[in-house]
């Protein structure tokens, strides 16, 4: 019993040192309401052509497939809150995307994180996993007590908002399980669903994620984007942020202190000219590390040209 807790305070200092700002434990069970919602979400088609969220069904709804003889599932959250705005009148990028590569980042912290187990605790089992991975990801933010699930789809902490990504580490060893976090502090507030330009938020806290200004710029490889969308994206060219910004919970957000997530100058003072006639070698050379290669240069250009 004593090591089980030691072995629980053992994981949380461990997050906070690697600078995760928050860590919640769950018990790795099988998620049947979710796959439920799950189900539902892609029988609509809110995935769009993201043909991806189709796959792997039963991993992204069970831990145990996807950890064999998983017993807990750590949920951590990092905080990507910019201390730094871009300029007036540009093409907007969100704000995740300011810096370096989240996956990369997330990524060698789990590594070290699984390290860390193994050498303080002995041989255990784990998988560390962020965003591309078949997890439901919000689920288990909610599940280990870290915040609930916004009208706007996202996972809300009460001390400091939403700007955080999750990240998941699914592994054998026992430990104590943080309580669900049960209460919505949502209440009558609809500013979300009301400044969605695209209409993109359904009842009950479903996204239509076919209709999201993040899809169209991010995940769409279509070289076309609808024309129904036309003069929606408000100045959007990567992501969008506008359900959070205008959530009365984001006034708790404090700036990251990942260094990582240090503002790319180009992102932060780039004039529309400059957007407009960056060269794809330029391109390639300054968003090296970030997430804005995702979209590849003809990605970038076609959603510049979109704003027109
Ligand atoms: C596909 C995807 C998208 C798609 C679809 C969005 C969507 N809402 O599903 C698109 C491209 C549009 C997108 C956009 C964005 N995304 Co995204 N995306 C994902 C991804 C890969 C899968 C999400 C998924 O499974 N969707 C399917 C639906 C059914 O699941 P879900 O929304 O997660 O909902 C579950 C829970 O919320 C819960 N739930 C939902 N409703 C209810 C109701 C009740 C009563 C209860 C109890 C529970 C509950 O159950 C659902 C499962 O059934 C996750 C990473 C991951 N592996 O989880 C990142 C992720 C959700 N995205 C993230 C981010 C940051 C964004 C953007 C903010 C990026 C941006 N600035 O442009 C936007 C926000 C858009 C929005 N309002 O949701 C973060 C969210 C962090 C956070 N604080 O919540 C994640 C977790 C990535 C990460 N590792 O950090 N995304
Ligand atoms: S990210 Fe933008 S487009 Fe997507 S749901 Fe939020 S406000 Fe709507
Ligand atoms: S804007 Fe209002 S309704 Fe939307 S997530 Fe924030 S608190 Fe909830």
């Amino acid at each position: 019993m004593l090591q089980k807790s030691e072995h629980t305070s053992f994981v949380k200092n461990t997050a906070l040192s690697l600078g995760f700002d928050y860590c919640g434990i769950s018990k790795a069970e099988k998620l049947d309401d979710d796959a439920r919602r799950l189900e539902s979400w892609l029988n609509k088609g809110f995935h769009g052509k993201m043909a991806y969220m189709e796959n792997y069904f039963d991993l992204r709804t069970d831990p145990t497939k996807l950890v064999p003889g998983a017993k807990s599932v750590i949920t951590l959250l990092l905080n990507y809150f910019p201390s730094e705005k871009q300029k007036e009148d540009v093409p907007k990028v969100s704000k995740y995307a300011f810096g370096n590569d989240y996956h990369e980042v997330i990524k060698s912290k789990l590594k070290v994180f699984l390290q860390l187990l193994k050498e303080n605790i002995g041989e255990i089992n784990g998988r560390g996993f962020t965003d591309s991975a078949p997890v439901l990801e919000r689920t288990w933010a909610e599940k280990s007590g870290l915040g609930w699930v916004g009208k706007n789809g996202n996972l809300i902490t009460k001390n400091s908002g939403s700007f955080f990504f999750i990240a998941t580490l699914i592994t054998d060893l026992e430990l104590e399980t943080d309580n669900p976090f049960v209460k919505d502090y949502c209440g009558s507030c609809t500013k979300c669903i009301d400044s969605c330009p695209t209409d993109a938020i359904l009842p009950d806290k479903v996204i239509d994620g076919s209709r999201c200004i993040s899809y169209f710029t991010i995940e769409l490889k279509d070289m076309l984007i609808p024309g129904e969308m036309k003069g929606k994206f408000e100045d959007r060219m990567f992501g969008c942020d506008i359900c959070q910004d205008v959530c009365p919970w984001n006034r708790f957000s404090k700036p990251s202190n990942e260094i990582e997530f240090t503002p790319i100058n180009e992102i932060l003072n780039f004039s529309n000219n400059d957007w407009e006639e960056i060269t794809e070698e330029s391109f390639k050379i300054i968003f090296k590390k970030s997430p804005l290669k995702r979209s590849k240069f003809e990605g970038i250009k076609r959603n510049l040209k979109f704003l027109d």
